[in-house]
């Protein structure tokens, strides 16, 4: 594909931030080193529960180099052993009662180098007693269990919250009267984001001004400062938090890590900046895992497949600290939208979370607050149902896809699904990977010992949180300013709330003014990550940037445009409303020879020209967009593998993704996202796994054993697109950042199994690695 010239607005346009990054001239995190700056390193606990008996930290204290030793006793001393987390939990920022999870941090060396602070971790003594550990959900609640959170007062088991969502009485009613129940026990394992770069920051306190900098790896700048505030008691406006080039996030960079409180304790500790950088080994242990749901799936349906109703129960293994990050009233996401894409006539899911001794964390990795164990459990179970009923999976579902005339639709857990055509986008990708076809290949390949496998999935995603009268993460509504100004030559700075992590937001966000103004996106700045320079918002996460920060940047384009007729009426002497805008100017009604062009009318709003009363001048504005509604992307993936049930080796053959997210901004970026998770996809169902033995201990941590897909195991993608846009949103945009995350690991299972089918296998627990699909091909439990 190439790009020839910069759109005028929408459409393919290569990525303006990718000038530095083909350069190697990024700047991270990492490469932010201040003048007489500090490293701090972490001792962690190899333990996954223990009692802290004693800490003795005198030789490191003396190891030349070293400047300061902070234990949890020390962080006690100022109030900020513990630290709340995003679902008003408590975590320890150090431990100091016991260690709860392998690798948890148990004191941080503040050095010159990285390499004195590694050093003299080693000579920190910790006398530790080992506990009891529980590292399996199901044994969370298992009487007499180990309790992990003996830290809260009257705290007696490993239970978080019990959480439920939809009409029980009435899904019980329709199971009991069924003609068909089919039940299933499907995991979604533990797994972890894994970007290219680590978590770290550098803290910069300045005792002179009483102003702390904070360099950090965040997807949420200024969510992340109002918690400073909150925690540490410094005003809120001395607080500076950048987030520079953030080399991937997918969800992992969104809570706020021990290293980050650390960095700042020992900035203000040492009086000087220090940073902290953890390894990839530290990052696989400690930082924000995602799914671990364990979930038992229910579908009621008549003999002839029309689904009836669906019933989840669901354990949710949340890890020592409940450190989940999604919207407050949702203790388990938005996990209810589990209907998908069907019309049901009821459904009821109850959840549970549970302490465990792993890492905390719970929604990352392109999860949409775990829409992704939803559309899993959905579209897995929509394979068992057609198993047991013999039927194609993709006539079953073509029977009980919600139609384009029930839109806008609500779902029977709540949802108001915006916009959507279903069986166009289904029949779009059969046609693409010609299905029926397939089929007759398989069967003949069959005939011939050969396992094929064709795997459908379809997936809708509600993206976009907000409405803040709904949503607030600890008590922040989540709702996104913008600031537009343009400068006198016409050349314009959009400051935002959100901030890319490789989304390529610099190039889109410039092509929305772009569309709206008619400037050309290489004459608009895009400044995120400073909470000094941009409006405040929550932040990048739950693909909420286009469907939220998208429709402020059109929005505050509109109120500029809205001004700049104003000027432009001065200009031309005429009535405001005597104008027409073309893009990029506007000209008198009947007479398109009397024009003003947006560079002119800049210009103008800036000179002596006069204009009408009680009109301010210049060409700026402000606004904060409070969505009314998520937005509901959705689409229709096929794979295509090919499986040697006597090796257990799958190759993906082919992967045909649909996508609607509605109106496209940048199709090459869009395309890029939805590729990225697509590979996402194929890690998850066929490589990764957070694996943990019977005493806590990771079996997965490093990229040795915790292994991430590569071009060699995707095949070139095929994509094709249905585009409803959004009526809700101002330019009909819907998210797209995680929707192929979201979608893609229940088609290649759903593959898989289909491969095995001939075998009698009706499901396996992801990942579907040669062994646990070798074992499946032999009727043998698989192991996860
Ligand atoms: N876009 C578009 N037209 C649309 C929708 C989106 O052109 N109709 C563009 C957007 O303008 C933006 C990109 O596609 O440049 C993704 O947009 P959006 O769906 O709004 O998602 P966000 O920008 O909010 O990104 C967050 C999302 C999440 S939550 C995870 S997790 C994830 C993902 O993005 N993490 C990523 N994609 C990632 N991609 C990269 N490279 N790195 C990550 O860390
Ligand atoms: Cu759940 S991962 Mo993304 O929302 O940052």
């Amino acid at each position: 594909m190439t790009v020839t010239e910069t759109p005028m607005g929408f459409g393919r346009m290569h990525r303006k931030e990718d000038a530095r990054f083909v350069r190697g001239q990024g700047n991270y995190v990492d490469d932010v080193n201040l003048p007489g700056m500090l490293h701090g390193s972490f001792l962690r606990s190899p333990y996954a529960h223990a009692k802290i008996v004693s800490i003795d930290t005198s030789a490191a204290e003396a190891l030349p180099g070293v400047k300061a030793v902070i234990t949890g006793a020390v962080l006690e001393t100022l109030k900020l052993a513990w630290m709340p987390t995003l679902s008003y939990d408590t975590q320890a920022v150090l431990a100091t009662d016991k260690v709860r999870f392998q690798n948890q941090e148990v004191a941080f060396v503040v050095a010159e180098s990285h390499y004195i602070a590694r050093d003299a971790l080693e000579l920190i003594e910790v006398e530790y007693e080992p506990l009891p550990v529980v590292a399996d959900a199901k044994q969370a609640l298992a009487p007499g269990a180990p309790v992990i959170r003996d830290d809260k007062e009257g705290k007696t088991d490993n239970h978080i919250f019990d959480w439920s969502a939809g009409d029980k009485e009435k899904t019980d009613r329709i199971f009991a009267e069924s003609e068909v129940v089919v039940a299933e026990d499907i995991l979604y394992p533990r797994v972890h984001p894994s970007p290219l770069e680590t978590c770290g920051a550098v803290a910069d306190f300045d005792k002179v001004s009483g102003k702390l900098t904070i360099y950090s790896t965040t997807q949420a700048p200024h969510a992340h400062r109002t918690v400073y505030a909150l925690v540490a008691g410094l005003p809120e406006h001395k607080i500076r938090v950048i987030s520079p080039d953030i080399g991937g996030g997918f969800g992992g960079k969104v809570g706020i890590y021990p290293g980050y409180v650390l960095a700042i304790v020992g900035s203000i500790v040492t009086g000087k900046p220090v940073k902290w950088m953890e390894d990839r080994n530290e990052h696989l242990t400690a930082t924000a895992f995602a799914r671990d749901y364990h979930m038992r799936g229910e579908i009621a349906a008549t003999k002839d497949g029309r689904i009836r109703a669906l019933r989840v129960d669901v354990l949710a293994d949340h890890g020592a600290f409940n450190g989940t990050a999604q919207p407050t009233k949702f203790p388990a996401g938005f996990f209810h939208i589990f209907t998908g894409s069907y019309d049901l006539e009821a459904a009821s899911c109850n959840v549970t979370g549970v302490y465990t001794n792993k890492a905390p964390g719970g929604v990352a990795y392109a999860c949409s607050f775990r829409i992704t164990e939803a559309s899993y459990l959905v579209e897995r179970m929509i394979d068992v149902l057609a198993f047991e009923l013999k039927m194609d999976p993709a006539e079953l579902r073509l029977k009980n896809l919600l139609k384009p005339e029930q839109f806008p639709y609500t779902t029977p857990t709540g949802w108001e699904y915006d916009s959507g055509d279903y069986p166009k986008a289904l029949r779009l990708a059969m046609d693409m990977v010609g299905y029926e076809k397939l089929r007759v290949e398989q069967a003949e390949k069959l005939q011939r010992g050969e396992y094929m496998g064709i795997g459908i999935s379809f997936f809708t995603e509600g993206v976009g949180a907000g409405p803040r009268k709904h949503m607030d993460i600890l008590g922040l509504g989540m709702a996104d300013g913008a600031e537009l100004r343009v400068h006198p030559t016409g050349k314009a700075v959009l400051r935002l709330s959100v901030q890319t992590q490789g989304q390529g937001h610099e190039t889109t966000f410039a092509q929305i003014v772009a569309e709206e103004l008619g400037i050309s996106p290489d004459d608009i700045d895009v400044v995120h990550g400073d909470t000094d320079n941009t409006p405040f918002g929550l932040g990048t996460y739950g693909s909420r940037s286009t469907p939220v920060s998208g429709a402020a940047t059109a929005i505050v384009a509109r109120k500029v445009r809205d001004r700049a007729r104003i000027v432009a009426s001065a200009m031309l002497e005429v009535s405001p409303d005597d104008l027409e805008w073309e893009k990029g100017k506007f000209f008198v009604k009947g007479d398109p020879d009397q024009a003003k062009t947006i560079q002119e009318i800049a210009m103008a709003a800036h000179s002596s020209l006069e204009l009408p009363e009680g009109v301010e001048g210049h060409l700026d504005a402000t606004t904060v967009y409070n969505p009314p509604n998520l937005t509901y992307p959705f689409g229709a993936y096929i794979c295509v593998v090919d499986v040697d049930p006597a090796t257990g080796q799958v190759k993906v053959r082919r992967f045909i993704a649909v996508d609607d997210c509605g109106v496209r901004i940048n199709p090459m970026i869009v395309e890029g996202q939805v590729h990225g998770g697509l590979a996402d996809g194929i890690g998850m169902a066929l490589m990764q796994l957070m694996a943990f033995d019977e005493d806590g201990n990771h079996l997965g941590a490093s990229l040795m054993d915790y292994l991430l897909p590569t071009s060699l195991e995707c095949p070139s993608w095929e994509l094709g697109e249905t585009v409803t846009p959004s009526p809700h949103h101002p330019i009909g945009a819907k998210g797209v950042g995680e929707s192929a995350t979201v979608g893609s690991p229940a088609a290649v299972v759903n593959a898989v199994l289909d491969a095995l089918k001939p075998l009698g296998v009706r499901h396996a627990d992801m990942p579907l690695t040669p062994s646990n699909v070798w074992r499946a091909a032999q009727g043998r439990p698989i192991r996860t």
